[in-house]
């Protein structure tokens, strides 16, 4: 179990103004940010971080989305930061998202979902990489 797991609050929930209070239920639900940058992801790069659903059907469709505005990422601290960061969110769908979830509040479809939360602490390691060097995280 690691204490560590990386979020992006992505371009459809930046563009609504609810980064705010995103962060605020995160902060709530007992997480630390030890990073944090507001940014934008080219084509090139979203293509890149979301390659393990290159042969998925939507796959085109999420680069075009998670390129289409700025975004928030974090890199979040938590005992089993991982799995209780899954509940938070909710489910991919926010139509079958818990009440009171992130995804059930601020989500507004599976595609424009609001937020990203890594599956593993494999890839949470790969993908807080991904955006931050040591310097950028305490
Ligand atoms: P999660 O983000 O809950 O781990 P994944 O890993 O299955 O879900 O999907 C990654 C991202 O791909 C989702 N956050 C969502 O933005 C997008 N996505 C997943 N399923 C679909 C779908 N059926 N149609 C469009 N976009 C999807």
């Amino acid at each position: 179990m690691s204490n560590r797991t990386f979020t992006m609050i992505k371009p459809d929930a930046y563009a609504s103004g609810y980064s705010g209070a995103i962060l605020q239920k995160i902060e709530s639900a007992g997480f630390k940010l030890v990073a944090m940058k507001l940014t934008r992801l080219s084509a090139e790069k979203a293509g890149e971080f979301y390659a393990v659903h290159k042969e998925r059907p939507f796959y085109g469709e999420l680069v075009e989305f998670m390129s289409s505005g700025p975004i928030v990422a974090a890199i979040l601290e938590k005992d089993n930061a991982v799995a209780d960061f899954r509940t938070l969110i909710g489910a991919t769908n926010p139509a079958n998202a818990e009440e009171g979830t992130i995804r059930k509040m601020y989500a507004k479809s599976v595609g424009e979902n609001a937020v990203h939360g890594s599956d593993s602490d494999e890839n949470a390691a790969i993908e807080g990489s991904f955006f931050f060097s040591a310097f950028e995280r305490i």
